[in-house]
């Protein structure tokens, strides 16, 4: 009996330790994890957007120093720090979201380093650029243009709507397909281009990308994760939007290899759609409005802006019937554009400040 009772108390004692352990170890966790959780970040803006060349403001919430600041983890020394706040030069050569990171020690001599994200506007007034029509030629009523551009010479179109989707090689004279080639229904047709012999065309949302040869036979299909809206090319370089104001450049297999965000001076440019590549610019139909962004694809800026609103012909639905559809055309140095539905094409000299006579056929 003696025995069992030692044996009880034993085994008792035993339980207490074990758990006074067990609560030791979970006091000593909580404690950890909170302190860690806790700890504020210092910094912080006061206002995260602005243009290229802008003063950031961040304010400190404690005293702290020896302060280093870098931008996209370049350590910069454009910044000066004035009692709780640091004032810092937002020299970001492109466009778009940037990484800021602060660090040096806090009020309690602690390392610090706090991680911040701002977003740069084009520090650029973007040029009203001019243009002038040479000449008119009859467009298809029936093309939902989605795709335009000239390759050795002759125009190609490529044209959305479920069912009326198509790819077309078009005599410019007439404005009749030589050519043409249906999408299956379920495929609604988006941008076009044509690198080395081989022709590209998006849909919207299928996330599909048919390629094709010269005429018209499928070649093969790349998949994609975006929408597809507009298409051009650099070089072998395809370079696609989305409907958002980033600019994907991709591989001929369709491998993203960088992007780019657009802005102007007021902000994102969204709905970037139809494109158009030339001489380092990038322009693009913006869905739903009459104007034409100049793109530089180094920076991400907008330099310029085409409106052509006193060309739309007369007749047609203005908010569906949109302008979509540019091309270059490189041996006589001028665009042709047209519009969704639209019954004319424009032949047009473009002139601005920063556009060199090379490419505005002047
Ligand atoms: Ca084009």
């Amino acid at each position: 009996m003696l025995f069992m009772m030692r044996y009880a108390l034993l085994t008792a004692f035993s339980v207490f330790l074990l758990s006074a352990c067990k609560q030791d170890k979970k006091e000593t966790t909580t404690s950890t994890s909170t302190e860690t959780t806790e700890k504020q970040p210092i910094a912080s803006l006061t206002k995260s957007a602005g243009r290229i060349g802008d003063t950031l403001a961040v304010h400190l919430s404690e005293a702290v120093s020896g302060v280093s600041v870098s931008i996209d983890g370049a350590a910069t020394t454009g910044f000066r720090q004035q009692k709780d706040t640091l004032r810092i030069k937002a020299n970001t050569p492109k466009t778009g979201w940037h990484q800021l990171i602060i660090s040096g020690l806090d009020a309690k001599k602690t390392a610090f380093a706090d991680t911040l994200s701002f977003e740069a506007y084009s520090d650029i007034k973007p040029a009203d650029v001019d243009y002038t029509v040479l000449q008119t030629y009859p467009h298809e009523k029936s093309s939902f243009t989605q795709g335009l551009e000239f390759y050795k010479g002759d125009l190609y179109e490529g044209t959305g709507q479920n069912g009326q989707s198509k790819l077309m090689k078009v005599d410019l004279k007439t404005g009749k397909a030589m050519q043409s080639r249906p999408l299956d229904a379920q495929h609604f047709g988006e941008g076009i281009t044509i690198v080395n012999d081989k022709i590209y065309q998006l849909t919207w949302t299928s996330g599909v990308c048919f390629q094709y040869t010269m005429d018209f036979t499928p070649v093969t299909s790349f998949n994609y994760h975006t929408q597809g809206w507009g298409l051009t090319h650099k070089d072998t370089t395809l370079i696609m939007s989305d409907g958002s104001n980033k600019l994907y450049f991709l591989t001929p297999t369709f491998r993203k290899t960088a992007e780019i965000a657009v802005y102007d001076d007021k902000g994102p440019v969204v709905n970037l759609n139809e494109l158009e590549y030339v001489n380092g610019y990038v322009y693009a139909n913006i869905w739903q409005t009459n104007r034409i962004a100049r793109i530089d694809l180094n920076t991400g800026k907008v330099v310029g802006y085409l409106d052509i609103t006193k060309t739309i012909p007369p007749t047609i639905n203005a908010t569906e019937d949109v302008l979509n559809g540019i091309a270059y055309q490189p041996q006589e140095r001028l665009f042709y554009i047209t519009g969704k539905n639209w019954p004319t094409l424009f032949k047009v000299r473009v002139s601005a400040p920063g556009i060199p006579a090379s490419v505005a056929g002047l």
